[in-house]
Order: structure tokens, then sequence, then C-alpha cells
């Protein structure tokens, strides 16, 4: 198996305590107390969703959302949101909703939450939602923007499993993209020799926690039941904030171009370079 410590849970942490023991030395932490004064906490459920915004067409994905070619990236289907929540409370699922800015839809639902005090440079434009059935999986990634980013659980449990973006290498990135297709759960040693230096976190999020993940952490995630949350993204410096956009352009334009005009060749290719980079560094 996998080596993984498990993440702290911590309560009443001051700025002070989270910059020294978190921020700095970017590690990850559940904070169990950042949503205590959320009215989203336990206003948001299900029900809640179903009766006020059940009629709202909503993007829905499933595994093929990073298979090669002209679908790439793009959803399977649009639905109503109150029969995606209905599939997501039926059991094991693989149907997903990422990055969904409800907001957008339903702006009164800001006022419902509130952005964290724990550290500056929050960024209010993207509050994104995430909902995923029991037994649905995301593969691992990091964050393109490498922003830091606060995972918000309003329902369900998730297991998270997390690789500092030193390790980038242990884990066989595919170049040119923000993934890895390690199996964390069946690592093959075989194939991807290099995992046995990859030393990782891993943590149980409950409705009402809070994980922070740092700025390029790998994340592997797993709905233990159906469920939601919400994630905030903070940068401490315009620099940062600057470092990630470029690479968003970076990698957007040469994948995604790449894929287009390759499809299943360009994915072989990267699994080559994966694999040589992985040699060199193990
Ligand atoms: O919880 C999920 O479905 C994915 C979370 C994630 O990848 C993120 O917050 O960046
Ligand atoms: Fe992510």
């Amino acid at each position: 198996m996998l080596f993984l410590k498990t993440v702290d849970r911590r309560e009443g942490l001051t700025r002070e305590t989270f910059a020294r023991e978190y921020l700095e030395p970017r590690t990850p932490v559940i904070l169990v107390d950042l949503m205590a004064h959320w009215p989203a906490k336990t206003k948001w459920t299900v029900d809640f969703f179903k009766e006020n915004h059940g009629h709202l067409s909503v993007p829905v994905f499933s595994d093929n959302v990073s298979k090669p070619g002209k679908k790439y990236m793009a959803p399977d289907k649009m639905v109503p949101f109150r029969e995606f929540l209905e599939a997501m409370e039926q059991g094991p699922t693989n149907l997903r909703m990422f990055l969904f800015n409800i907001f957008k839809h339903v702006p009164e639902l800001c006022k419902d939450f509130h952005m964290p005090t724990i550290m500056d440079g929050f960024i209010h434009d993207f509050p994104f939602m995430f909902f995923g059935g029991e037994g649905s999986k995301v593969a691992l990634h990091y964050d393109i923007d490498l922003s830091h980013v606060f995972l918000n659980q309003f329902h369900g449990r998730k297991r998270v499993v997390l690789f500092p973006p030193e390790q980038s290498k242990y884990i066989y990135q595919h170049p040119f993209t923000v993934a890895s297709y390690v199996d964390v759960n069946h690592p093959n040693y075989e194939k991807f020799p290099a995992l046995r230096n990859v030393q990782g976190f891993e943590a149980i999020l409950h409705p009402g926690e809070s994980l922070f993940m740092p700025s390029g952490y790998w994340h592997f995630v797993e709905y233990l039941d159906g469920g939601y949350s919400i994630s905030l993204r903070a940068n401490e410096s315009y620099v940062r904030r600057a470092r990630g956009l470029w690479n968003i352009a970076k990698h957007y334009m040469v994948d995604k171009g790449m894929n287009r005009l390759m499809g299943q060749e360009w994915r072989r290719m990267k699994e080559e370079l994966a694999k040589k980079r992985a040699e060199i560094a193990g």
C-alpha cells in the first residue's frame, strides 16, 4: 500500500497558528469549525436544492470525462438538477457534477456562506460546487490554477488522498496535463515502480468539515457516500496568482490542442514521457 499519513483535524486555529503550522510548510489540515457560522451548513440539504432549484438544467459527467478525442472534458448531458440529485441519492453511481458555479444561476445563495478569515487572498469569483454519487472517484490531479483550496463538505463523506507537488515525478504526472493515471487504491508497482517512493496524506472529510489543500497539491477523491461540497480558493500573493494563470494557459492550449489533433496517439506519447521522467527520478 502507498505510504499515507493521516491529515490533522484541528479546531479553533488562529491565523497565526494556521500560517505557521500549515500554510507556510504547505501541509494539509482539516478544520472542523471553518463553516461553523455558515447558514448553508444546515440549510443546504438535498431537499432544499430539490425544492428550490430542482428545475435548473445542470451539466452531468461520468467517467468519460478524461477519455481522449473530441468529447474531452465535455459534459455527458444536461439534466434537471432534481433528476441528478435523485440519482445521487439512489446509491452507487459514477455521475458527478464538478466546478459547478451555482451562484451564477442563483446569486442569492452566496449569502449562505462566508469567505473564511483564516488567511488573506480569498477569490470571490469562483465558489465551485462538487456533487457525486456514492462510489464516484475523481482521478488523481492537481488544480491547474495553483490556488490554495478549501474544500467544505455539506453532505456525505469523502476520502481524499493527497501528495505534495514535489512528488509529481513519483506519481507519473502526464506531461502537459494536471493528471496522473496512477490508481491510488490499487498501485501498480510493476508499471509504476517509482510509486514506492511516494509519501502522501489521507483524510476522511465529514459534513461540516473543511479540508485545506495547499497550492499545487495532488488529490484523489472518493465519495464514500453521495454528497457535495463547495471549494473556496485563496492566493496569498499576486505573483502566485499570475503564475497560476500562466499554468492554465500553457496546459490548456497544449493539451487540448494536441488531444484534438492526435487523440489516442497524444495520450500514448504522454504515457511514455511520464515513464521516462519517473525512471530518471526513481
Ligand atoms: O470533491 C470533488 O469532487 C473534487 C474536488 C476537487 O478536485 C477540488 O476541489 O479541486
Ligand atoms: Fe481538484
